[in-house]
Parts: C-alpha cells; sequence; structure tokens
C-alpha cells in the first residue's frame, strides 16, 4: 500500500512540479554504512524516523547527509559549544599602523587621479573582476525576498541589484571610451546562498541581466552548515531533513574554488577581485580608485573603512591584533574595546576604522585559497531553530535559543596576509557607504536613508557640475542613473540649467 501511495504522491510532485526531482535511491549498504558513520559519531538522531518515510524522502535524506563530513561537524560543534579557554594573555588590540592606512579624503588629487587611471586601465584590460555577497537572509529587514531585489522607494524604482548592474555597464562604457576598444569586460559572480538562488536567478532572467551579457553574470551557491542544539546535536527541521544554514560570507572562499569562479577567472586572465556587501546602496562596483590603489601597493587583500559612526554602530573595526591585520565583529567586541578615546585625541574613538565588506584581492591571493581556508574560524549565532522532537516527533517551534548556527566571516582572511601586503583605505561614509539593514522608519541603515543617501549624492554631483537644484523642505535631490554618471563625472552639459528636487537624471541632454 506504501508504495502505491508514494507512487501516486510523486506523480502529483512531478505533475505539479511541486516535488523535487527525488535523488536517486542509496543501497542498503551504503544506506547501513552512512548509519553507522552517524551513530558512530553519536548523531544517529538524524534517523530517528528513517522507518516512517518514503523511498524519495528517505533517498532526500541520504543525500544530505552524505554531503556533510559529520566528524568535522561534532568538532565544529564542539569549538562553539565549549570554547577552548585560552590562559594566554588577551591578543593586543591596536589600530593599524599609518603605514597600511591610506584615506581618499586626505589623498593628494594627484594620486587619486592615478589610480583612477590605473584602475580604468585594468578594466579595459579585462582584468578586473567582480564577486558580490548575496547569501545573506534579509531577516532584519523584514524581507522575504534577497536583498539586491528591495526598491529602496527611488523615482526609478531601480533595484539594488539594478544600480549594481548599471555600475558595471558604466564603467565598461568608460574604459572603452578611455582607451579606444570596444570589449572591456567585468565579469560579475553572484554568491548567492540555499534561500536566496532561485529567486536570484529569477529576478535576473526576468530583467534581463539589467542589460549586461548573461555569460558574463555568474551566479554561485556558497555552502551550509547543519544547525546544532545546545547539547551538540544535529537538529532535525523535519523527519527527513536537516536544518541547516548559510555558512556565513566567509563561505565565500570554498565556494569560489567548488563553484569554479575561480576557474572561470583563471581562464578570463582576472588578476584584481572586488567583493562587495550586496545591501550597501552607495557601492562603488569595481571602483577604479580602489583597484588602482590597491594594485599599485601589490597588496593581496585591500579594504575600504568609513569613520565609524559612534561606539555603538554594528560594524567591524578594522585593528592589528598580535601584529596582524584583522577584523573585530560588532557581535563580539567589549564595550570598553569600543568606547575606547584616541588618546592623541579624546573626541575621536581610537578603534574607528568601520568595516563596510568592501574588499579587494588579488588574484594571485585567491590561488592560495586551499592553503587557509579550513582555517577559517567559526563564529557561533545562538538562535532559535524550529525542529522535530527525536524522542516523539513533534514539531516544535522554540521561544528561546535552543541551538547555534555556524557561519564563517569574510574578513577572518585578513591575518592570512602579511601586514605588508594588506591596506586599508579610508572613503568618504557620504559617497560610499548607506547599508539597508532595517525596516523602513527605523530611521537608520533603512530604505528612506537609502534613498535620501542616494538623492543627496546626485544633488552633489549635480552641483560640483554647476547645475542648481531647486530645493523645498522636504523636496531634495536628484537622482542621477548610473548609465549617465558612475561617480559624479561628466555631467558638464547641466552646466546652468536648473533643475526642481526631487528629480530624476535618466536622459543625457
Ligand atoms: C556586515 C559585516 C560587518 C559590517 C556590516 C556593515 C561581516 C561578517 N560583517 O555585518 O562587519 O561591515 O556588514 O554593513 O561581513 N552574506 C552572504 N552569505 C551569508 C551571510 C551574509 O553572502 O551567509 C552577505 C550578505 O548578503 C551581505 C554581506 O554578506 O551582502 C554582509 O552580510 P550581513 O548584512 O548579514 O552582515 P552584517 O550587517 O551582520
Amino acid at each position: 500500500m506504501a508504495a502505491i501511495k508514494e507512487t501516486v504522491s510523486n506523480l502529483i510532485g512531478k505533475i505539479t512540479g511541486s516535488a523535487e526531482e527525488a535523488p536517486r535511491e542509496p543501497s542498503a549498504e551504503e544506506f547501513q554504512a552512512l548509519k553507522k558513520k552517524y551513530t558512530d559519531a553519536n548523531q544517529g538522531q538524524v534517523f530517528a524516523f528513517v522507518d516512517e518515510l518514503q523511498t524519495a524522502d528517505k533517498s532526500r535524506l541520504f543525500h544530505q547527509l552524505s554531503t556533510f563530513d559529520v566528524t568535522r561537524i561534532n568538532e565544529l560543534a564542539d569549538k562553539a559549544l565549549n570554547p577552548p579557554k585560552t590562559d594566554d594573555a588577551p591578543a593586543t588590540l591596536e589600530p593599524l599602523p599609518s603605514s597600511a592606512t591610506a584615506s581618499i579624503i586626505d589623498s593628494d588629487p594627484t594620486d587619486l587621479k592615478s589610480w583612477y587611471d590605473a584602475g580604468l586601465k585594468q578594466v579595459a584590460e579585462n582584468n578586473v573582476a567582480v564577486v558580490l555577497m548575496a547569501g545573506g537572509q534579509g531577516t532584519r529587514l523584514g524581507s522575504s525576498a534577497p536583498k539586491g531585489c528591495f526598491d529602496i522607494g527611488l523615482l526609478s524604482q531601480k533595484s539594488l541589484f539594478q544600480l549594481q548592474a548599471e555600475r558595471i555597464a558604466k564603467l565598461q562604457d568608460l574604459a572603452n571610451k578611455a582607451h579606444g576598444v570596444q570589449s572591456a569586460t567585468i565579469p560579475w559572480y553572484v554568491m548567492t546562498s540555499g534561500p536566496t538562488r532561485k529567486p536570484t536567478e529569477e529576478f535576473f532572467a526576468e530583467h534581463k541581466y539589467f542589460g549586461l551579457s548573461k555569460e558574463n553574470v555568474f551566479i554561485f551557491e556558497q555552502g551550509v552548515l547543519p544547525c546544532i542544539s545546545n547539547d551538540g546535536k544535529i537538529i532535525m527541521e523535519s523527519k527527513s531533513k536537516v536544518a541547516v544554514a548559510p555558512d556565513g560570507n566567509g563561505g565565500i572562499y570554498q565556494a569560489i574554488v567548488t563553484s569554479g569562479v575561480r576557474e572561470d577567472m583563471r581562464k578570463r586572465g582576472i588578476k584584481h577581485i572586488h567583493a562587495y556587501c550586496v545591501d550597501n546602496c552607495l557601492v562603488k562596483v569595481a571602483d577604479p580608485v580602489f583597484i588602482g590603489f590597491s594594485a599599485s601597493k601589490n597588496v593581496d587583500i585591500a579594504t575600504k573603512v568609513v569613520r565609524k559612526r559612534d561606539a555603538a554602530e554594528s560594524v567591524g573595526l578594522i585593528v592589528q591584533k598580535n601584529g596582524k591585520p584583522d577584523v573585530v565583529e560588532y557581535s563580539e567586541i567589549d564595550q570598553a574595546t569600543a568606547e575606547a578615546q584616541d588618546p592623541q585625541d579624546s573626541k575621536l574613538l581610537k578603534f574607528r576604522a568601520a568595516n563596510i565588506v568592501n574588499h579587494y584581492y588579488s588574484f594571485n591571493f585567491f590561488e592560495s585559497i586551499e592553503t587557509w581556508m579550513h582555517k577559517l574560524p567559526h563564529h557561533v549565532a545562538r538562535k532559535k531553530i524550529p525542529y522535530v522532537n527525536p524522542e516523539n516527533g513533534e514539531a516544535v517551534k522554540p521561544t528561546s535559543p535552543n541551538g547555534v548556527k555556524l557561519e564563517q566571516f569574510v574578513f577572518d582572511v585578513f591575518p592570512m596576509t602579511p601586514l605588508e601586503k594588506f591596506a586599508s583605505i579610508e572613503v568618504r561614509r557620504e559617497d560610499e557607504f548607506s547599508p539597508l539593514k532595517n525596516a523602513a522608519g527605523t530611521g537608520q541603515d533603512d530604505p528612506d536613508t537609502s534613498r535620501a543617501d542616494i538623492m543627496k549624492q546626485g544633488q552633489r554631483w549635480i552641483e560640483a557640475a554647476g547645475g542648481i537644484v531647486i530645493t523645498e523642505e522636504d523636496k531634495f535631490g536628484v537622482e542621477v542613473s548610473p548609465l549617465i554618471s558612475y561617480g559624479g563625472e561628466n555631467l558638464e552639459f547641466l552646466k546652468g540649467r536648473e533643475i526642481k528636487a526631487p528629480a530624476l537624471l535618466e536622459k543625457e541632454e
């Protein structure tokens, strides 16, 4: 009878397209071997309900469990739940030395121009690639769609993905014009996670890759890790599925290797990579100044920073830890360190170089990923994780954190490179950083602040070019399409022109 039921449900699944294609059914030996591995690792509870499962679900569970190294999961879980007590003195944290820091704000305009020209030449020679970290789930934003799809309420109604795509298109165009070529190409590698992959692929296809050529947009997926209960057990989301979560934006390194992204970069002769955070509406994608600066310093890793807004801002801090470049995340910093004042100027925070998930890598450095990828630590987030009780199969929605999610952080790679192969460059917050973290109405890092920052930037660009923007009380700003200007350049045609704010500029006449 069970067999007939299963065939019918599979048939319905196939017709309605609801059931995922059931993976190959494992042999009894394969199944027993896997069951022994998990039972020996004291994780046998994942098979608690296997005898109740239909063949398709049993196969799905087998294949999901086969993707994990249960011994390594136990090691990570043990380290996460019982962090080793280190008796050695706490690491000494210092701001980075001036030798490893630069500032766009204080730089000589001739330096900025030479970095810009050098970076644009690298783009024209097809040596520059972009990696977008877009696997996060916008929980704080309250949106179920991937953050890149979010419409921050611009007059153009463009999504974050579209703004970023158009900046890539414009930069290709600027490079072509500056170097008399037609072929400047910046490949865009978009990292998604389980929950964001399909909706991201659909959004890009629906918008015809925002005018970019499809063969230069490479959507790939990061790994996942099982959620672990407070007593170190792998948590079951259902009777046939382990509860998993994306492995953090630090999963980017393994994903770059296993997805074929690094191989594609190698084939294209890429030398410089810009990796950035999807939710920053002001991000200068493949910023030629950043590329040119990093290439001129011949570093493996560089990172953009802004001045920290205040001691409580939820940003990582770029520091020197035991003589190495490092980042202390906002979720792991102690209050004293966050509030420490600069000994030279008590009005300034001692640690004020705020991480904005805006990183440069040399491709050479990416060639060494396998040598250090497994050394990246896993950070622990205590969460309420819905589960099925292994004792009685009852579905439970916990009201307090019942387990942990393990994730790697992209910046934990910084200490893997010596200080002399690392650089940090301070940029203007109003020009380069406006993160979308919170739901509308929060008043900080939300759709309204994102929209306002874009509109104010466009207004500054137009006024700098000699245009006149007519504003009233709450009517301000001009949205300048990235297809008209990447960073405020080539707006001289507006000299003497009056524009009534709020306005959208998307035509060059
Ligand atoms: C990130 C930074 C923090 C600060 C802040 C500023 C890290 C670890 N922390 O904190 O130091 O710079 O941003 O805005 O970078 N992502 C993935 N896969 C994942 C998790 C995240 O691709 O599994 C992406 C996510 O889509 C986003 C970026 O990484 O593009 C940062 O993720 P977040 O916004 O969740 O990080 P947040 O705000 O906690």
